[in-house]
């Protein structure tokens, strides 16, 4: 082989390698990023896809938790009522002094990817949408612990519970 031949095969997986290694090291960090923003149980609430808040637990509990009872309809049982403690979620809008004029839905996302989309009228009612973090008075555990924690929608209204979106990392107005 000739030696230039040699020197071009050599530049490209050696560019190859780098771009890898690059890759590896981003996933990486966003992994930590999320394992850390589970661990450390903190929202990120955006709006028009810009971060405005982060949130913890401390916070969000100190807004007026409140007590209620709703039925919980999982893949694998029958539906059977639950107490849960929470926030509603536009209690949490309103305290952070976040405007919703003009707001026709919320986004929520979880850290498995999963996407639920509220309409604005279900979030302004109280008795509907909330963050929940405790359920018969015990913390939502973590997904990596088995859980449906730190945090999970519980939309109380909506006998549909794929609604009730588990991990919830993100709130997008
Ligand atoms: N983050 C997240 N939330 C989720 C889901 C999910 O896959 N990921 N599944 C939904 C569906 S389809 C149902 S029925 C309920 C209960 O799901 P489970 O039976 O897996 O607990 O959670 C809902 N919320
Ligand atoms: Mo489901």
């Amino acid at each position: 082989m000739k030696k230039k031949n040699l020197i071009i095969i050599l530049s490209v997986v050696a560019a190859l390698i780098i771009v890898v290694a690059v890759m590896t090291f981003l996933n990486s960090d966003s992994a930590r990023q999320r394992k850390e923003q589970q661990d450390k149980a903190y929202i990120l609430i955006k709006k028009d896809g810009e971060e405005i808040a982060n949130i913890d637990m401390k916070y969000i509990s100190s807004i007026g938790e409140v007590d209620f009872h709703a039925n919980l309809d999982t893949s694998e049982t029958d539906p059977e009522e639950h107490q849960y403690i929470g926030v509603p979620l536009i209690k949490i809008l309103n305290s952070l002094g976040i405007s919703i004029d003009g707001v026709e839905t919320v986004i929520v996302r979880a850290l498995d990817g999963y996407t639920v989309i509220f309409d604005i009228s279900e979030v302004k009612d109280e008795e509907n949408i909330y963050i929940a973090y405790k359920i018969d008075g015990q913390y939502l555990k973590n997904k990596s612990q088995g859980g449906s924690g730190p945090y999970q929608i519980i939309a109380r209204k909506d006998p549909y519970s794929q609604r009730w979106c588990k991990f919830v990392m993100e709130i997008d107005l």
